[in-house]
């Protein structure tokens, strides 16, 4: 019997086999889980659907968070496929890259406002259209965010502040869908090496930091968090909300 037979989920996020959300959704497909894909371009089309046809998804589609529209097609999609849906992974986030380097006092306008609109407001966005599919039987919305959100991390940035306005959005969702028996939480991994960290200069030094300070003394795997998803997304967490639960090794608790 698996933790998740019969149920039906979206993953938002997947970029190749080492994204955190590939992770999540091999955990939840383990338990039973029905998923849907979505891609952000026709670059990453290539990368993704291969891996969900691996796991016999039936819907594989673009889906931009910054354009409405693909939002609106793809939960259409989703309502005539599956009819419901009890999961939903964001695991999104983009700034440019000349934000990510020198102070974050520099913050261009417009990368505040992309920054922002990838990171943070496409879970608004995408849980409005999810949540009308969840509110007969309840749901689990997770996102993935990052110690940058509520401490300095150098480089960061822009980053930053918008995990803190992601980690805000997660509580206030959370306290609007609790009454229809949705729960919204978020994972705080520690460094993984991703494509999105593959584009950091000094990630390995980064790597080495957080293993020598973490109690467990090594860095996380991406199944780590995959298995911290699926407590998420099962009936084991029915009474957590809004919460954000670190799956860093112990970093978080540390001073000096
Ligand atoms: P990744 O590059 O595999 O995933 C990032 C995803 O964001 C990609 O699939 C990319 O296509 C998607 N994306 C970017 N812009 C988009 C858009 N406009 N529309 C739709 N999708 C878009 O890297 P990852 O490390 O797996 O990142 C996943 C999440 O985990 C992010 O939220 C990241 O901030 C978070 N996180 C990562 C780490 C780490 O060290 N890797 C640590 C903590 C948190
Ligand atoms: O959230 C992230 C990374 C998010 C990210 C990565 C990139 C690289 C390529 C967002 N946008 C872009 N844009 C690009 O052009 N992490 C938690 C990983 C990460 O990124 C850092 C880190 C850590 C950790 C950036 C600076 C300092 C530390």
């Amino acid at each position: 019997m698996g933790l998740l037979n019969g149920k039906k989920g979206i993953i938002f996020g997947v970029a190749n086999e080492r994204s955190i959300a590939w992770a999540i959704a091999e955990a939840l497909y383990k338990e039973g889980a029905e998923l849907a894909f979505t891609y952000a371009g026709e670059i990453l089309e290539k990368r993704v659907r291969p891996l969900a046809e691996g796991i016999g998804s039936k819907i594989i589609e673009r889906c931009d968070v910054t354009r409405d529209e693909e939002i609106e097609t793809l939960f259409n999609k989703v309502r005539d496929t599956f009819g419901t849906l009890d999961v939903l992974v964001h695991s999104i986030a983009f700034a440019n890259k000349d934000e990510l380097q020198g102070e974050y006092l520099n913050t261009s306008r417009e990368g505040f406002r992309i920054a922002m609109d990838i990171s943070a407001y496409s879970l608004v966005a995408v849980t409005r259209y999810a949540t009308p599919l969840m509110a007969g039987q309840g749901g689990s919305i997770i996102t993935l965010t990052y110690y940058g959100a509520e401490k300095v991390v150098s480089n960061y940035n822009v980053m930053g502040v918008a995990k803190a306005a992601l980690e805000a959005s997660v509580r206030y969702l959370a306290a609007d869908l609790g009454p229809k028996g949705i729960r919204v939480n978020a994972i705080s991994p520690g460094p993984i090496k991703t494509l999105a960290a593959a584009g950091i200069s000094g990630f390995r030094d980064m790597l080495h930091h957080a293993a020598e300070k973490a109690p467990l003394k090594r860095n996380i795997l991406a199944e780590e968090v995959g298995k911290t998803a699926l407590y998420l997304c099962s009936d084991l967490a029915s009474g957590v909300t809004g919460e954000v639960i670190y799956v860093d090794g112990g970093y978080n608790i540390m001073g000096m």
